[in-house]
């Protein structure tokens, strides 16, 4: 029997919301320093015109979407992207291209001096480019590149219904060759593109049992765009994609869990949740591939929520304490040792 039911999983969708992030959180604290959120920085290197004919993406030359197509972009203009990232505190850089494959030859050969740049800046580097052969990875894998980004999206059973060019053992073929060479795998799925619960957790299950385990995890949430064919689909509901990262943490405990595109359409405090229940990676930075990413400011607010201690209550703490000292307050140094514990947990 697998180690991942179906049932299961569902079981701890359906989990009362707290008892799910209780859970979830226990597994987070076991295996991450919980201040810790990765900031991962996004570049389309190559927009738009893809063959594929993914329903969700603005990018693909089946649909009619109002988009600037552009070519691979040259060295300068990437290397310019990857300073202001690393300028603005982003840990990853990513770059993503619309291709179908990877070329070898002079696509290739480029990608691997872009490579070159980002790890000159030390940062580390991940790419999507769509199909890879085990020996393209192992070139990409020798000019330093540390990811790899080639997403399941969905189950098995409802890719057929969002992608007809291509099929999702292909997409498993790639990822299996991006491991074969020695590269950290990133995959993970969209969520509100129609799917049902089952396909959602049909899909966790086929990335929690990949061997290894993805290094990283992005749950994106579908940004309807206008032209495609999910344009008109519903923004999917907070509490849902709580659900799915908590569950996703708890069945993936060293993954980073990345929150990924569609968190413009969330409240701070839903974006604050999802942290909570798992996810400890963003996209940060203006853009995403071809749309608006969060501000980067409020994000800086978010992040420091997680990593350091309220300013003004720390502000009325530091003030108390001179005070007391002041007065000469004794404190029942019992009764403090034990609050102390509590404060330290
Ligand atoms: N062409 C490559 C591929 O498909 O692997 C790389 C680029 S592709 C745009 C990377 C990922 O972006 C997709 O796998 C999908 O998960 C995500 N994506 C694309 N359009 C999206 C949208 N409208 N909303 C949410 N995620 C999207
Ligand atoms: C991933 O899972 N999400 C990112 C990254 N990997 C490449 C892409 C999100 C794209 C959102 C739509 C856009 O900006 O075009
Ligand atoms: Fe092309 Fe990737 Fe967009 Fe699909 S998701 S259309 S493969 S760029």
């Amino acid at each position: 029997m697998s180690k991942y039911e179906i049932e299961n999983i569902m079981e701890f969708f359906a989990l009362p919301l707290g008892d799910l992030i209780y859970k979830a959180q226990k597994v987070h604290h076991q295996n991450f320093k919980t201040k810790e959120i990765q900031l991962a920085s996004l570049l389309s290197i190559k927009t738009g015109a893809c063959p594929e004919d993914c329903k969700y993406c603005p990018q693909s030359a089946h649909y009619n979407v109002e988009l600037k197509k552009e070519k691979l972009i040259d060295l300068i203009s990437l290397q310019n992207a990857v300073s202001k990232a690393k300028e603005n505190g982003a840990q990853r850089f990513c770059m993503g291209a619309a291709w179908k494959k990877l070329r070898d030859g002079k696509d290739l050969e480029i990608v691997i001096e872009m490579i070159k740049i980002v790890k000159s800046y030390n940062l580390e580097a991940c790419v999507t480019l769509g199909g890879i052969t085990k020996n393209q990875a192992t070139k990409l894998k020798n000019a330093g590149l540390d990811a790899y980004n080639h997403n399941i999206d969905t189950s098995p059973d409802f890719y057929k219904k969002i992608i007809s060019t291509r099929t999702f053992d292909e997409r498993l073929d790639t990822i299996n060759n991006v491991s074969e060479a020695g590269l950290k795998v990133c995959s993970g799925g969209i969520l509100g593109m129609g799917e049902s619960w089952e396909d959602r957790a049909k899909m966790l299950k086929i990335l929690a049992e990949l061997k290894p385990q993805p290094e990283s995890v992005p749950i994106n949430a579908l940004v309807p765009i206008k032209g495609t064919p999910l344009e008109n689909n519903k923004m999917i509901d907070s509490f849902e994609i709580i659900r799915v990262i908590a569950t996703a943490r708890i069945l993936l405990p060293k993954s980073r869990i990345r929150l990924s595109a569609g968190r413009k359409n969330f409240s701070k405090e839903t974006q604050i949740i999802c942290l909570m229940a798992g996810a400890n990676s963003i996209f940060y930075g203006d853009n995403l591939l071809t749309t608006e990413n969060n501000d980067m400011k409020e994000d800086k607010e978010i992040i420091s929520i997680f990593s350091e201690k309220e300013p003004n209550i720390k502000r009325e703490i530091k003030a108390l304490k001179i005070e007391n000292k002041s007065k000469k307050i004794v404190k029942d140094s019992n009764n403090l040792d034990k609050i102390g514990e509590i404060i330290r947990i």
